[in-house]
């Protein structure tokens, strides 16, 4: 490996890099002004010589060791660029200065130019932020401190982001399930999101609306209280805290509001709340907010800030990737596969579509198999359809250039069923009965070439 040659205008600027630290492989020069011969900057020798060819061959520079010029002063700059080329005329220089840029240096491939002032800039407004979540969460804890028990308040059917934000909530507070549960007046439904409660253990508990009344701390996560009604329990408008990301609402009052409207999910508030105050975050809590950041912004997709790239790339280190495979590919009953398997010998792939009918399944079991259907070979589409009780239910996916999931599958079930979705990923619900008559018979061949049909039309409907 190389050396860095530094080389400072002036006593100033070399001192100013002897303060931040100096390196084992940098060789610290600097050349003194006319007046500062004396001013000899502890670590640093002067150039022999001033800043010439001649000086600098006397470092004895190799091929792979780098430059880096201090100064605010154009003409020394470019004279220092040039010199160096001179002894290596592919030699790589960073320029540090807060007045120059690129355009006032000689043309360069390898020259890079920055400031200590961006720099260190960058990393005190980074200090602030985390001093402000520090200040925000000591808030909220001498806020809860005495509260015998906090509630901690989800959406009705509670998704994997408002999940994962209580979970790290309760153990920025260090309290445990007992004296600061998770609770929600709807349980959670949807099976991905089940499976990461089971790959956590985070248990959710329903409650009735009259039953908050019990708990002498009020948390609202991922969550405002009008999604309540618009006459919610009266305990409810006046929570302790509210953490979310969705648009501000009116209609109550807390004592702490952290609403970031900009923000993807509300587990990378959490995130930066758990970095601020510097609370361990083991690989159980890494997992679970790192799959909330996912699949609130569709895997970093839409709606995404820069805050939560930062996060996620934070959790990213911490979590485990074991975990994070068990609740987005939950584990398939003997069953299902048995289905897919039949399903599998009878698939192709026609107009760019692939359709395969699982027949009756588990109901987590259809997107799955919509996943791995798309990687069928000529395939933009894929449709994966069970019988779940009294309906069928599909799970459609397709490559994401193509129309938008969401409007195909509210196409495909208008005046049959319930559907909807995003760009590449959409559900619909068409109730067997009503499949029945528009459709006849609801079997295996009848289903696929009906839905075939319905789909190629939606597909190529925004094409007129
Ligand atoms: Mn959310």
């Amino acid at each position: 490996m190389g050396r860095r040659i530094i080389i400072c205008d002036g006593a100033e600027s070399a001192r100013l890099w002897s303060r931040i630290g100096t390196d084992e492989l940098e060789e610290l020069t600097w050349v003194p002004r006319d007046d500062e011969a004396r001013a000899r900057p502890s670590g640093f020798r002067i150039l022999q010589g001033g800043l010439n060819e001649e000086a600098i061959s006397k470092l004895d520079p190799s091929a792979d060791d780098e430059y880096a010029l201090v100064s605010d002063d154009g003409p020394w700059t470019r004279l220092a660029v040039r010199e160096i080329r001179k002894v290596d005329e592919g030699a790589a220089i960073l320029v540090l200065s807060d007045s120059l840029t690129e355009d006032d240096l000689p043309e360069h491939p390898s020259l890079r130019c920055t400031g200590w002032r961006t720099l260190i800039r960058d990393d005190i407004n980074e200090e602030f932020d985390h001093l402000s979540n520090l200040q925000r969460v000591v808030t909220i804890r001498e806020l809860l401190g005495d509260r015998e028990k906090v509630g901690i308040l989800l959406q009705p059917d509670p998704d994997p982001d408002g999940i994962a934000s209580a979970y790290a909530l309760r153990n920025l507070l260090g309290r445990k399930r007992t004296t600061a549960p998770l609770i929600s007046f709807g349980e959670v439904r949807r099976p991905e999101n089940q499976a990461l409660c089971d790959a956590i253990g985070i248990e959710v508990r329903v409650i009735a609306p009259e039953e908050i009344n019990e708990f002498g701390g009020l948390v609202l996560v991922d969550v405002q209280p009008n999604v309540f009604g618009d006459d919610p329990p009266e305990r409810l408008k006046q929570p302790d805290v509210v953490i979310d990301h969705h648009p501000e609402r009116p209609g109550y009052s807390s004592t702490v509001r952290d609403i970031r409207t900009g923000y993807g999910a509300t587990a990378s508030i959490l995130t930066e709340y758990l970095r601020a105050t510097h609370t361990e975050i083991n690989a159980k809590l890494a997992t679970a907010l790192l799959y909330g950041i996912k699949s609130d912004t569709q895997y970093l997709g839409r709606q995404t800030s820069n805050k939560d790239m930062l996060s996620f790339t934070y959790l990213h280190s911490s979590h485990s990737p074991a975990l994070l495979r068990r609740i987005e590919r939950p584990a398939l009953p003997i069953g299902g596969l048995q289905a897919l398997g039949r399903a599998l010998a009878k698939a192709e792939v026609r107009d760019g579509i692939n359709i395969l009918v699982l027949g009756r399944v588990r109901e987590d079991v259809i997107p799955q198999v919509a996943d791995m259907a798309l990687q069928a070979e000529g395939a933009e589409w894929s449709i994966a359809v069970g019988t779940v009780d009294r309906n069928l239910v599909f799970s459609v996916r397709n490559v994401g250039y193509v129309r938008a999931a969401g409007d195909v599958v509210r196409a495909v079930v208008e005046g049959l069923g319930v559907g909807g979705g995003h760009r590449s990923m959409a559900k619909g619900i068409i109730p067997l009965k009503a499949f029945r008559e528009v459709y006849g018979r609801a079997n295996r061949v009848q289903i696929k070439s009906a839905l075939y049909d319905a789909f190629v039309r939606a597909i190529n409907e925004d094409a007129k």
